[in-house]
């Protein structure tokens, strides 16, 4: 494993679920890492994301070496830079089954990420579930069970230990709570309930929510 010296670049801790992803890998894993926040949504936000990254979004993990962007990206790069933590499952079929659902989770879920956005603070009701949305979280009740039931070991986590995958769907656990969206709705037998709880009870997603609150507290005294 290389030295690291890493500088995360993230957005508003209670917005940006994107940013989320590659913090709670680097805080659960307890790698060294500077955080460096920009507000979003103002008039100079892109500004100052490009003046770091040139996909101009964040996050973006600055290395010694250069920056690596797209959350997906960054959680790969650490699997592959601290291999001792084991950031994807050991098991080859394990470590494929994660990395599909990684992907699906990166590249899907539009309706859920566009109907219930992430604002972890805030305790909302549901939205109007139409079809599209229903879909989405049938199918994340679903491969949640699957892979706790094949690869989950009994462990609270989708693959026992916490791994890529629970950093890639974390966020999601914080929209069901938000929304106060009842799973058992969409076929849970208590599994997925079972995860969201998991989640949520991370100390590190505790420091996230502090963090998100330090923000609104600050801007509300600015
Ligand atoms: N595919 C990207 C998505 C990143 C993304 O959409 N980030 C949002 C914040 S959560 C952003 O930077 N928005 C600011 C903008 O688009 O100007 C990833 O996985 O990192």
């Amino acid at each position: 494993m290389a030295t690291t010296s890493y500088t995360l670049v993230i957005g508003d801790k209670n917005f940006s679920s994107w940013s989320l992803r590659p913090w709670l890998a680097l805080t659960h894993c307890g790698i060294p890492f500077a955080e460096e926040r920009i507000r979003l949504r103002q008039p100079d936000s892109k500004a100052a994301i490009l003046r770091h990254t040139p996909a101009g979004k964040v996050p973006a993990l600055k290395t010694t070496g250069g920056v690596v962007w797209d959350s997906l990206a960054i959680v790969e790069y650490l699997a592959e830079r601290h291999r001792e933590h084991r950031l994807w499952p050991a098991d080859e079929e394990a470590r494929a089954h994660a990395r599909s659902i990684s992907a699906e989770m990166h590249s899907g879920f539009v309706a859920l990420r566009n109907d219930m956005s992430m604002d972890l603070l805030a305790r909302l009701p549901p939205p109007p579930i139409g079809e599209v949305l229903e879909t989405d979280i049938r199918r994340i009740v679903a491969l949640w069970k699957d892979a706790h039931t094949r690869f989950g070991h009994g462990g609270p986590f989708l693959f026992g230990a916490f791994s890529n995958a629970d950093a890639m769907f974390a966020p999601v656990a914080t929209r069901f709570r938000t929304y106060g969206v009842d799973l058992s709705r969409f076929g849970d037998d208590g599994t997925a309930a079972a995860y969201v709880r998991a989640i949520l009870d991370l100390p590190e997603m505790a420091e996230w929510a502090e963090g998100a609150k330090a923000e609104v507290r600050q801007r509300a005294s600015a």
